[in-house]
């Protein structure tokens, strides 16, 4: 995209590639992608501005607490979700949502005009990091919806493989906000220049890097992992055992952030099954779908350890996956140790 001195705005950005993506498919362009992303970077720059008074409005985290004007205040991870419900219901954009943070779909009822699209997200992933000043985000997921003329959405537009995803992306709080997000042509960041109040475009078309120098995962969960998960992590952090030894490790305990670094830097984030359980802890449509899309478009993969992420058909809004997410090469190793395992060599 042709750089000028005042910088690429998001709404700009999205604008171009929807036109592209109508020249590309005979469609007529309507503009629906580009508002749907535009009003969900107004709810991120509203719980962007929350995240960063947090400290001061004396509302981390704790529900029930009144303020300083002696008013309860919302838990943010609470006023986020609220924040997305209430832009997106009104954007005229979305037939139907589902966050982590309610148990059933959210309808758009009238007068709102049902929109085109169903979206799934996770208002605030990292949630337990929020009291201590460490980077938390936003996950997003867009589907379009199966009938494009029916007038309300059902939970099946959202039941659906991440292969379908028409689009996905995440917004950061941390040192600054910022947006990243892909329609399938390459994955874009913007950073919020608060000055302004807009997202501009400061990485286009993020692939990660090809050195995998980093693994991601919570050691303290070791006594639970499944031996392949166990060979996986002496591998890559062992200094000399070949190709993709020898890595750093880093861990923030926010999926979002985690992924970011390692989008950025190169890396591999793991949260495994369970060796009891055989489950994973983070969930498939709010968090595991999206960022494999993301990391798919920006050269990476995902994987449970047995399938793509993208290809796994939901069987319910709040299901839960082991999560490999990052460069290829490394998920592939990871998945070949559980291959390993199951054939007993
Ligand atoms: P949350 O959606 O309740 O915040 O939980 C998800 C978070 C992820 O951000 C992070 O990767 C993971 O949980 C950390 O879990 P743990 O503390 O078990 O390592
Ligand atoms: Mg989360």
């Amino acid at each position: 995209m042709e750089k000028s001195q005042v910088g690429t705005t998001l709404t700009h950005h999205a604008l171009v590639s929807q036109r592209a993506h109508a020249k590309r498919t005979g469609e007529q362009p309507a503009g629906d992608f580009s508002e749907l992303l535009n009003q969900i970077a107004v709810a991120g720059k509203i719980i962007s501005a929350e995240v960063n008074m947090a400290g001061l409005a004396d509302i981390l985290g704790v529900a029930g607490r009144t303020n300083v004007q002696g008013e309860e205040v919302m838990k943010l991870d609470v006023f986020a979700n609220n924040t997305l419900v209430e832009v997106l219901r009104r954007s005229g954009h979305v037939c139907i949502m589902a966050s982590e943070e309610v148990d059933d779909p959210i309808d758009v009822p009238a007068p709102h005009y049902p929109g085109k699209y169903a979206i799934a997200f996770d208002p605030l992933d990292g949630s337990s990091n929020i009291d201590v000043n460490v980077n938390i985000g936003t996950i997003f997921s867009i589907h379009r919806r199966r009938d494009p003329y029916g007038t309300r959405g059902k939970a099946d537009d959202l039941l659906r493989p991440g292969s379908e995803l028409a689009a996905a992306g995440y917004i950061i709080y941390g040192s600054s906000t910022m947006l990243v997000y892909s329609t399938g042509h390459g994955v874009h960041g913007f950073t919020l220049d608060p000055s302004i109040g807009e997202f501009l475009l400061s990485h286009e078309d993020i692939t990660i890097p090809e050195k995998c120098g980093t693994y991601s995962v919570n050691e303290g969960n070791s006594s639970k992992w499944t031996p392949a998960t166990q060979k996986f992590v002496e591998h890559v952090k062992a200094p000399d055992a070949g190709a993709l030894s020898g890595m750093k490790s880093r861990y923030i305990g926010s999926l979002v952030a985690d992924f970011h670094r390692n989008l950025l830097k190169g890396g591999i984030f793991l949260y495994p099954a369970d060796a009891e359980t055989g489950e994973g802890k983070l969930r498939l449509l709010y968090e595991a779908a999206p960022l494999a899309f993301i990391a798919k478009h920006a050269g990476g993969y995902a994987s449970t350890g047995h399938d793509a992420i993208l290809d796994i058909e939901p069987d319910g809004l709040h299901q839960r996956v082991p999560l490999i997410i990052g460069n290829r090469d490394a998920v592939e190793l990871y998945e070949r140790r559980v291959g390993d395992e199951k054939s007993g060599s």
